[in-house]
This record gives structure tokens, sequence and C-alpha cells, in this order.
């Protein structure tokens, strides 16, 4: 067979197969096959040593040719085959925008949650600093330090929650706030949110765990009037302009002199409705001058330093804010309940 019909054989091959290939990795084997070092045109290039010199010059000429044919076939079969691929990986990776999707179903926060942070945004935005702390307290930080001496009503077991002789579920935030005391120099200026817990029967108005924010001043010269300017803004914050507060005589161990505090009611403005049985006033917290033995006994000079304290219960306030009928509904977690406090 001549040089130029083994070269259109080697060719056609070539031709046959380069339609063939699907992949780089086969048309890779088929550059090999062809143009390696043990391919058939390599292998034809060797042959020619049987060729006379005179021969060799044009049949060179003739191989070299179609190895610059078959390199630039298969350089174009590697752009069509990488075409290829990149159509399909399109295909594949395209997204139906149109496509509906489900949503996932997303929780929404607890009402008292809502009204707690409502809260420390407006006393945070007054220099208030959030302190919080344990659940299960001794006795001495929950009762002692505020002045609730061993006989007192409150210490009863059947308002108080007691693990032991000296550890109680704490009854209010106050136990956080002596600590502060203990461990800090006036000036102090904190808020203690927290769940505490009472040995109450379960009604309407009624739960034995239910949350607290109570607040605590102490520095010279505080007075009561600033207890009222602080309340009076916390008033216009939470419930809007116009709602200011009232301050009745009341008695607290922990404060003196002590006071209830109503806040004008939101629902009439203070002209008097169902809501404020005719009054124009809600009870919402008390609060008082700190008692000076409290102070003492959580080592602050009551001849130099005087402050004032509040406590407020978050539950009330949450459901005279979105009318809630009965506390126990906050309790079950009842996505019908929760899902409409967004
Ligand atoms: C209420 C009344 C109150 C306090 C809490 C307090 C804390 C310290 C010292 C003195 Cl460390 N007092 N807290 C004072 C007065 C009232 O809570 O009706 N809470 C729901």
């Amino acid at each position: 067979m001549g040089m130029k019909e083994r070269i259109a054989e080697i060719h056609e091959a070539m031709l046959r197969e380069l339609a063939g290939t699907d992949e780089m990795k086969s048309l890779e084997a088929l550059r090999v096959k062809v143009l390696g070092k043990k391919g058939d045109l390599t292998a034809l290039l060797r042959s020619m040593g049987q060729l006379s010199p005179e021969e060799r010059p044009a049949a060179g000429a003739l191989i070299n040719e179609e190895r610059e044919r078959i390199t630039a076939l298969l350089e174009e079969r590697a752009q069509t085959l990488k075409e290829m691929a990149r159509k399909e990986a399109l295909k594949r990776e395209t997204i139906d925008v149109t496509e509906p999707v489900t949503m996932p179903a997303i929780g929404s926060e607890h009402p008292v949650t809502l009204v707690m942070n409502e809260m420390i945004d407006c006393f945070t935005g007054m220099g208030f600093e959030v302190v919080e702390g344990p659940e299960v307290e001794l006795d001495h930080y929950n009762f002692e330090l505020m002045n609730i001496p061993k006989n007192h009503p409150a210490r009863d077991a059947q308002d108080t929650f007691y693990v032991d002789d000296n550890i109680v579920l704490r009854t209010h935030t106050s136990p956080m706030q002596a600590r502060t005391m203990l461990t800090r120099k006036p000036p102090i200026r904190v808020i203690c949110p927290g769940r505490v817990f009472r040995a109450d029967e379960v009604d309407a108005t009624h739960s034995p765990v239910f949350h607290q924010m109570e607040g605590l001043v102490i520095d010279k010269d505080v007075t009561m009037a600033d207890l009222r300017g602080t309340l009076n803004a916390f008033a216009e914050y939470v419930y809007g302009k116009g709602i200011t507060t009232r301050f009745r005589p009341s008695f607290f161990p922990f404060t003196e002199p002590s006071t209830e505090v109503d806040l004008t009611c939101a629902a009439c403005h203070g002209k008097g409705c169902r809501v404020c049985k005719g009054t124009g006033w809600i009870e919402v917290l008390g609060g008082g001058m700190v008692n000076p033995k409290v102070l003492e006994m959580c080592g602050i000079d009551s001849s130099v330093y005087s402050g004032f304290a509040f406590g407020i219960g978050l539950e009330r306030i949450a459901m005279q804010r979105y009318g809630i009928p009965d506390m126990r509904l906050m309790y079950e977690g009842d996505v019908r309940f929760l899902g409409q406090f967004r």
C-alpha cells in the first residue's frame, strides 16, 4: 500500500471515531491512538526508514500535513464538546423562579417577650443596664436582704417554693439587685427582668410562674421625684403621649416610703370607661425609696446615698396591652394564640 493510501486510511478511521467521541476523555484517547508515541501516524513516520532517501522528503511532508489536519480536527471537536458540556450544565442548573414554594412556618415572639423587650429599650435608653441572675436563690438574698424577716407571711411555704431551708425559687428579681449593690459602687442604674415564682393557684389572673421587671437607682440625692420622672417617661414611651402616673401610698418591707403606681387609662385617656371602671386610672406597678435598712445590709452607706426601686408584673402589662382575657392562654403554647402577636 502506498503512503498516500495509508494516510487516507488513517484519516478515514480517525474521522469515523471522531464522530463517536462524546467527552474529553475519549477524545484524548483518540489523540493518543493516532498521534501518540505508539499512534498510527507516528508508526507511519517511523516506517519511513524503509523508503529510499529520495522518497523520504515527500513522504515526510505528507505525514506532517496529515498531523496538522488531525490536530486541527481534534481541536475543533474539543471546542464542540466543551460547548455541549456548557449547554448541558446550564440546562441542569437552571432554576425555575416561577415554581411555587411552601414557605417554612416562622414563629413569633411571645407577648411577654414583646413587652419585656419594649421596656428594656425604654430603660436602657435612659441609661439603665440589664442584669440577670439565678432563678434558684438563697433565702438570704431573696428575703433577708429585702428586709423580709424570718416570721414574715411572704415567707410562708404557702406563698414560696422552698428547695430546702435556705434555698427558694426567687419570688421577685430583687435578689439580683441586692447582688448588684453588694458587688458595685454607686451610682447604680439597673433593671432586672426575669422569671419569678409564687405558690399561687392558677386562675385567669394568677400563675405560679410569671415575669417581672424591677428597676433600681442608687446615687447621691436620689428622691421620690426622680422615681416619678422616670416612671412618667416610661409611661409615655410604652403607652404614648399624654399617659402619666398617679402615686398612691402603699407598703413594702423593702421600700420606705412605698407607693402603688397607676397609669392614665390608655383606653379612654383618663375620661373614665369600662376598662378603668370609670376611674381613668389603671394600677400597673409598685415602687418607692429603697429602705435604708436594705441599703445598709447591701453595703451602701445610707447617710451618703439614697435610691429608688420599682417592680412591674409583665403578664399584667401584656394582658392590658393586647386585651388578653385569661393569663392561662399565655402558658398553653397554642400557636393559634401565639401567632396573633407578630
Ligand atoms: C410590685 C412591687 C416592688 C421593689 C419592687 C426593690 C428592690 C430592691 C430594693 C427595694 Cl433591691 N425595692 N424592689 C420595690 C418596690 C416595689 O415591686 O408590685 N411588683 C410587681
